[in-house]
């Protein structure tokens, strides 16, 4: 099924200047519309323990708890969804797990795996870094005209992800929503961060 989300939180323990569930609570009041849980160095019983506790508070405050990665936490954390990257189990196969209900997004990061996304049957794909990160490696950014030509033959709802600030979302295409990390979850006001990210963006 076809899902748009217009602030998606892609929520890191490690990085949260605040309380991580009180970055959550405020981010939501801000207009923060899906969660992200993207841990990548810990144990699976910890991801798992994590995760149990965000799937609890989304469903406390109504947004959708997607896990980065693991199929097997997202059905054991009754999460809403998880969200794959290209190297991780193919779309085919995590549907065959997750089954109709559940919502798997796919990193994309070019046209050409936009398409295939689609053919894959993901539910929603996010698409960059569209600029400079430090969070996924230091990564370049594709840019802003790679992702209007995205957003112009996508045929599934768009995030743009990567290096997003309140500075530079105006320069984003209102079709995509954006998915944000450091932003967030840097601030010492993430409530009102995620509002100005919000009111920032044409989505
Ligand atoms: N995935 P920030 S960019 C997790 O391009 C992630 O697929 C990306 O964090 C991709 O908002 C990215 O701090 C980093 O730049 C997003």
């Amino acid at each position: 099924m076809a899902v748009h989300y217009r602030l998606c939180l892609i929520l890191t323990r490690s990085i949260c200047a605040l309380d991580p569930l009180r970055t959550i609570e405020e981010a939501v009041q801000g207009g923060v519309d899906m969660i992200q849980v993207r841990e990548k160095d810990c144990s699976s019983a910890d991801l798992l323990a994590w995760s149990q506790k965000v799937v609890g508070l989304g469903n406390k405050l109504g947004v959708p708890v997607i896990i980065n990665d693991s199929v097997e936490v997202a059905i054991a954390a009754k999460a809403s969804g998880v969200h794959l990257g290209q190297d991780d189990l193919n779309v085919a196969d995590a549907r065959k797990l997750l089954g109709d209900e559940r919502l798997i997004g796919l990193s994309t990061h070019d046209l050409e795996q936009l398409d295939d996304a689609a053919l894959a049957g993901a539910d929603y794909v996010g698409f960059g870094p569209i600029f400079p990160t430090a969070t996924k490696g230091n990564s370049q950014g594709i840019g802003v005209e790679q992702l209007i030509g995205a957003t112009v033959m996508s045929r599934l709802p768009m995030l743009a992800i990567g290096g997003i600030t309140v500075e530079n979302a105006w320069m984003l295409p209102g079709k995509a929503g954006i998915a944000v990390s450091s932003a967030i979850c840097g601030s010492e006001e993430p409530g009102k961060m995620a509002h100005s990210l919000c009111g920032a963006s044409l989505y």
